[in-house]
């Protein structure tokens, strides 16, 4: 598979959240960086967008050795390198999976492009109603579902399967899966609605919150699991059950060790034995 997605130098999301989660499925991937984040468990200290020409000369060099069987897209930190990305699946990729995770904020609440509306704008026109399947969390989706709109709509009692189906509408989408891991309530509940003939057909996985503090990650390993899956050939409703479940076990993994900014600290993809310090247990 291939990830374009932003490096964090922290390790716990963007391409190197990917790596991990692709070599958690045994599943070869490639990484086209978009931009260079500096960034710790507490916070995004600054953000360096690469130029869309060397963007477009890493996706051209992976291509020349490999042809990936699944695309995902993570952070994309300008308009300029959208269109060119974009452009490059189309010409080159056209009938190859893509997963695209509309980063819009990183966990600290900072925005992770300068131009955000421009950007939402075109996730909205371009990005989302290319890819195979989208995976927004609650608030993300709810963001988007409300964009354009004068008098935003969303109602706060919605569920994540009724919202998926708006933003599946409005947007024309082939398929959304809404995460509702930032729902309130001890139970979340992630739905997939995809486009089946004519009609939108969902189904969704409901489960306990689990209470855990490190959880740095959690939306770019989710995608990256489901590219892996698309990668294989796993049909998407089978491949979208598959992932949640291995999300929850990889969250329960990640609950017993303390990491720097002891709420935000990395995602255990790795079943890791120590971080330095302190220790997993
Ligand atoms: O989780 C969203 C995300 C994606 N990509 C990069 C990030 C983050 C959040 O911090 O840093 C590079």
């Amino acid at each position: 598979m291939l990830s374009v997605a932003g490096s964090d130098s922290s390790a716990g999301a963007g391409i190197q959240a990917d790596l991990k989660g692709a070599m958690a499925e045994r599943v070869y991937a490639a990484t086209v960086v978009t931009a260079v984040t500096a960034q710790s468990s507490s916070g995004i200290y600054s953000i360096l967008p690469l130029k869309p020409s060397l963007v477009v000369d890493q996706l051209e060099a992976v291509v020349s050795d490999f042809r990936p069987d699944a695309v995902k897209l993570g952070m994309i930190p300008s308009v300029e390198v959208g269109r060119v990305v974009l452009e490059f699946l189309q010409n080159k990729l056209s009938d190859v999976p893509v997963v695209v995770d509309p980063v819009l904020k990183a966990t600290s609440g900072k925005m992770l492009a300068d131009d955000t509306d421009a950007l939402i704008d075109f996730y909205i026109t371009h990005l989302l109603p290319y890819a195979t399947v989208s995976t927004p969390n609650y608030p993300e989706a709810a963001l988007l579902a409300s964009s354009g709109c004068e008098t935003p709509e969303v109602e706060r009692e919605e569920d994540s399967e009724s919202l998926g189906r708006r933003l599946a509408e409005i947007l024309g989408l082939q398929a959304v899966v809404v995460k509702g891991g930032h729902c309130p309530g001890n139970e979340a509940t992630d739905a997939l609605v995809w486009l089946e003939g004519n009609h939108f057909r969902s189904i969704t996985e409901r489960h306990l919150k689990i209470d855990c503090p490190n959880l740095h990650g959690t939306g770019c390993t989710f995608s990256t699991l489901l590219a892996c899956q698309l990668a294989q050939g796993m049909p998407l409703a089978e491949a979208f059950r598959e992932v949640c479940g291995r999300m929850q076990k990889i969250i329960v993994s990640s609950c017993g060790y303390r990491f720097g900014d002891s709420s935000n600290g990395f995602l255990n993809t790795g079943n890791f034995k120590t971080v330095n310090q302190p220790h997993i247990i």
